[in-house]
């Protein structure tokens, strides 16, 4: 299989860089045209502004891309026939001459191969409320459990079953961290009312805790929860009624499987008249900037 390196990302592995994974699902999926390109583009940025090389990763005609040149990002944010892909499709697309973009599950599926270590994301997938009934659990849990990277995220949103998704991450052995909280970050809001499993508040400290479960054979993924900040948080009490309005709508039309989330999303969106959307933009960049600090303390 070929792995396409972007020029950047080539010339970041020939003098040592340390490389930040970015996943594609929220550019295709995840974000409307062209806010999803100016934000690919600012994450990308914040990540170079701590001294690592940002690694968007898709595929793209069937390649897989680490790092792409902007007229790729130009175009996959305007490609509307673009798969989302998993661990279970992700090799279908590359077979089959496919483009789609990667959710975290698959992002972390191709950082590992492309050797890079950390992975800067907005929100994880999780347990979906109502699982008890319709099963729907991310591919990105397992993934976490099974795949050596360090994730960086702003919790997971409340759309999803938060209590849960701590049971099953805990279930599979994945550490969930509070950066610098004792609070599990709810992703547009900074608490979840939920402990966080574990603290860390450095990047220094989650290198030297990355290093000891290498030490000690342990596979899988660290999972880093970084709130977001307090200036573009909307507290939960602000968006609980939007929450239950998409997710009554996502039953009353009958969504499932993958289209789940990006339904969810698209109409927060919507209906916060693009709040979410800031503080969406906000977060990430956010996560991306400790995801560099965190890449250049591993380098140490
Ligand atoms: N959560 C967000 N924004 C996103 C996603 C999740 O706040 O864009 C995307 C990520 O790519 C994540 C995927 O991996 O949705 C999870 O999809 P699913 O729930 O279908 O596993
Ligand atoms: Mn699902």
């Amino acid at each position: 299989m070929d792995i396409i390196f972007s020029t950047a990302v080539q010339s970041a592995r020939e003098s040592g860089t340390p490389l930040v994974a970015l996943e594609s699902t929220i550019i295709t999926h995840g974000m409307p045209w062209p806010q999803n390109v100016e934000t690919a583009k600012g994450v990308e940025a914040a990540v170079r502004a701590q001294g690592a090389e940002p690694a968007t990763i898709a595929v793209l005609d069937g390649k897989l891309h680490i790092g792409l040149e902007e007229d790729e990002l130009n175009a996959l944010g305007q490609n509307e026939d673009v798969m989302k892909l998993s661990r279970a499709d992700f090799a279908f697309a590359l077979a089959k001459g496919k483009t789609g973009s990667t959710t975290v599950a698959a992002t972390m599926i191709a950082a590992q191969m492309a050797g890079i270590a950390v992975f800067a994301t907005g929100g994880i997938g999780g347990v979906h409320k109502g699982a008890e009934t319709s099963f729907d659990i991310s591919a990105d849990l397992l993934e976490l459990a099974q795949t050596n990277v360090v994730v960086v995220c702003a919790g997971a949103k409340a759309i999803l079953d938060l209590p849960k998704t701590l049971e099953v991450l805990e279930t599979q052995g994945v550490p969930v961290i509070g950066y610098g909280t004792d609070e599990l970050p709810a992703f547009w809001s900074r608490s979840s009312g939920l402990a966080a499993p574990l603290r860390l508040d450095t990047p220094e400290e989650i290198a030297t805790h990355t290093r000891m479960r290498l030490e000690c054979g342990l596979k899988g993924g660290t999972l880093i929860t970084n709130p977001v900040p307090e200036a573009s948080e909307i507290p939960a009490q602000d968006i609980n009624a939007y929450i239950e309005q998409a997710l009554g709508e996502a039953e009353s039309q009958g969504i499932s499987g993958k289209g789940v989330t990006p339904f969810l999303l698209g109409r927060m969106v919507e209906l916060t008249n693009g709040d979410s959307l800031k503080t969406n933009i906000a977060l990430i960049e956010n996560n991306a900037a400790v995801a560099g600090q965190i890449a250049l303390a591993l380098a140490k």
